[in-house]
């Protein structure tokens, strides 16, 4: 059965029914290609003349900055439609709430939205009781709802596939090895560069300290042009400040990697616990620009030490805020449990922002995690 027919009828008239009532939109996205790939979709349909601005955010919490809260706000949409995130941000959700509708469509589990009496969820697949609802392609969604032709399909297993989770979809989508081949070069591309954090000063666009906001702005923009996935790639090749991007995330992703396995082995070495739930604290010799390592470096963790049970909290500091990133390899302990009120996250990887003007520091935060758990 293709994913389409599976999909049939499911909530169209009553997703354009809320569209066609608002006059004004502002969408807000996730940075990676399901989230850029939702965008795009979005841009294909009729309600397109009705989105007055669009914004991306990879923070953990799902938040925008406060500049472009209050850039939503004075634009004064009637609905905010976020795609392929859940924010978390409470005090932010209420700023931009103030009469407006908030309308979700997403996949991951979402928390403490009981007290929004304006906020939608309902198109939210984990409550729509899909298989593998946690791991699901906005973008295709999106394209679903709204009744755009199948062009979608392969930008969507890019998503997919940059967010690991192709494997769950495999049967529903034919694509020949090439196509393949490129989906995945570009999921995986869109989820580090798009990840991209601004803690490194990365110093690749003249003029500016840090590019992180100028390369998702690129990123979206060669997409919006692009028709196919080979027309994707073409246009992301013929760009020098992608590329040695990607390849400077390359060589930081590695080195940060290495460092964590090493950890891991020595303390696997020691065999003693921090404490009950084998808590390590790792801070890296040097920033690193991307956070998706964290995935990764979670799955290398099982597979190279099967035994190891426990927490890994990675710690960047910055000139005003400390990164935070976590990985659980406990089945008792979920890591995005342990970065709420800093962020959030999944069961098995997570992460938060402690900002330096907050009262709050990472030792002490990481003492009340010790009691917490
Ligand atoms: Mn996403």
């Amino acid at each position: 059965m293709s994913l389409r027919k599976k999909l049939n009828g499911f909530k169209k008239d009553e997703f354009k029914r809320i569209l066609d009532s608002h006059s004004s939109i502002v969408l807000i996205s996730h940075t990676d290609m399901d989230g850029m790939c939702s965008v795009k979709s979005f841009m294909k349909s009729p309600y397109k003349d009705k989105v007055k601005a669009t914004y991306f955010s990879d923070a953990s919490d799902r938040s925008v900055t406060t500049e472009e809260e209050r850039e939503i706000i004075s634009i004064n949409p009637s609905l905010i439609l976020f795609m392929d995130l859940s924010p978390q941000n409470f005090k932010q959700l209420n700023a931009l709430e103030k009469g407006r509708t908030l309308l979700v469509l997403d996949h991951h589990k979402p928390y403490g939205y009981e007290n929004l009496p304006n906020l939608i969820t309902d198109f939210h697949t984990y409550y729509s009781g899909f298989e593998h609802p946690d791991k699901y392609s906005v973008s295709f969604l999106c394209s679903h709802l709204l009744d755009l032709e199948d062009d979608m399909a392969e930008f969507s297993v890019s998503g997919l596939i940059g967010d690991n989770n192709y494997k769950h979809f495999i049967d529903y989508f034919e694509l020949n090895k090439e196509k393949e081949r490129l989906a995945t070069i570009m999921g995986k591309l869109y989820k580090t560069l798009g990840a991209l954090k601004e803690v490194k000063k990365i110093g690749v666009v003249p003029g500016r300290s840090s590019g992180a906001k100028e390369i998702q702005g690129m990123l979206y923009s060669i997409l919006e042009k692009a028709c196919s996935l080979k027309q994707l790639y073409d246009l992301y090749a013929s760009s020098d400040l992608l590329k040695s991007t990607a390849e400077m995330l390359e060589k930081d992703y590695q080195r940060v990697l290495l460092e964590g396995l090493n950890l891991i082995k020595q303390q696997q070495q020691q065999s003693s616990s921090f404490n009950k739930h084998n808590l390590v604290f790792f801070k890296p010799k040097d920033n690193y620009v991307v956070s998706g390592f964290i995935y990764e470096l979670e799955e290398r963790i099982k597979q190279e030490y099967p035994t190891f049970k426990g927490t890994l909290i990675v710690i960047q500091e910055t000139e005003d805020f400390y990164q935070l990133d976590g990985l659980s390899t406990d089945t008792e302990i979920s890591a995005g449990e342990i970065f709420r009120g800093i962020g959030g996250g999944h069961r098995n990887v997570g992460g938060g922002v402690i900002h330096k003007s907050s009262n709050l520091s990472p030792q002490r935060w990481l003492e009340d995690i010790k009691e917490r758990f």
